[in-house]
């Protein structure tokens, strides 16, 4: 039997069921050419700015978990890429402001190469599970930044995360270890920005925003030839099919995966 075959088999054995597990889907993603912003803390166990730690605001549709985030950014040398970074979420204070810290993660990305910003700098994408948040209907603020004394210098900037436009709701903004708030201007155009990033839905190979059996196909195009998958799917992350996140996506993922299609 075919990979396909049996994938479709499973899925059709199985009650097809509502996921019990609701997942805030989020998306904001890097469009060319913005310039990037410093966002450092100064090590995971000490979320402390270090220089400027970068925030964001992004709003979920209804009640549900978040257990992927990709992001955008710059690094000074390509070692930093899969270093330490430290993500987390902050309480909405309805006036374009953060409450209280809520969730704090601190993870090692795969990371990819997607082209240069107006600054001709390489910018990368950046994936990674996270363990889930448990995130309620409304707005919520993301910070994600280097873990310095994990970085490849430490004291020095290795992770600036990448801008971005339209501004959506609540401009981005850094502050810094005295807890001053300073706006983000593009480097070239000195205009405000937003920064880039996505809450991914575990599963969603296709992008439509539900796990569905319309997934298997493109699921099992991911597993067998990773670049057809990304020439077809170019705005979607296939790191959305690493189930088990291990940061691959292999035969590991299947089990994984056809749970996921068909409910618990
Ligand atoms: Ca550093
Ligand atoms: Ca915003
Ligand atoms: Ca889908
Ligand atoms: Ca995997």
């Amino acid at each position: 039997m075919s990979l396909r075959n049996y994938l479709i088999s499973a899925f059709v054995l199985c009650f097809v069921v509502e996921a019990a597990w609701a997942q805030c889907v989020y998306r904001q993603p890097w469009r060319a050419r913005r310039s990037s912003h410093v966002s450092a803390v100064v090590q995971c166990e000490v979320p402390r700015p270090m220089p400027r730690m970068v925030f964001d605001d992004f709003v979920c549709e209804e009640d549900g978990f978040i257990e992927r985030i990709r992001w955008w950014g710059t690094v000074s040398d390509p070692e930093q890429l899969n270093r330490t970074y430290v993500i987390t979420f902050w309480r909405d204070d309805q006036e374009c402001g953060t409450l209280e810290r809520v969730y704090e993660a601190c993870v090692r990305p795969t990371a990819r190469l997607v082209g240069p910003d107006c600054t001709e700098e390489r910018v990368y994408v950046f994936s990674t599970c996270i363990p889930p948040f448990l995130a309620i209907i409304g707005p919520h603020w993301v910070s994600i930044a280097e873990d310095d004394e994990r970085s490849i210098q430490p004291n020095e900037v290795d992770f600036r995360w990448s801008g971005r436009r339209e501004i959506r709701r609540c401009p981005a903004f850094s502050r810094d270890a005295n807890g001053n708030r300073f706006p983000l201007f593009d480097n070239c155009d000195e205009e405000r920005n937003d920064v880039s990033f996505e809450m991914l839905l575990r599963g969603d190979m296709n992008c439509d925003g539900v796990v569905s059996v319309g997934d298997i196909n493109p699921f099992v195009l991911a597993l067998t030839n990773p670049a057809a998958y990304q020439a077809a799917f170019p705005g979607c992350d296939i790191f959305n099919g690493d189930c088990n996140c291990d940061g691959q996506i292999s035969v590991g993922d299947i089990n994984c995966f056809v749970s996921l299609v068909t409910g618990p």
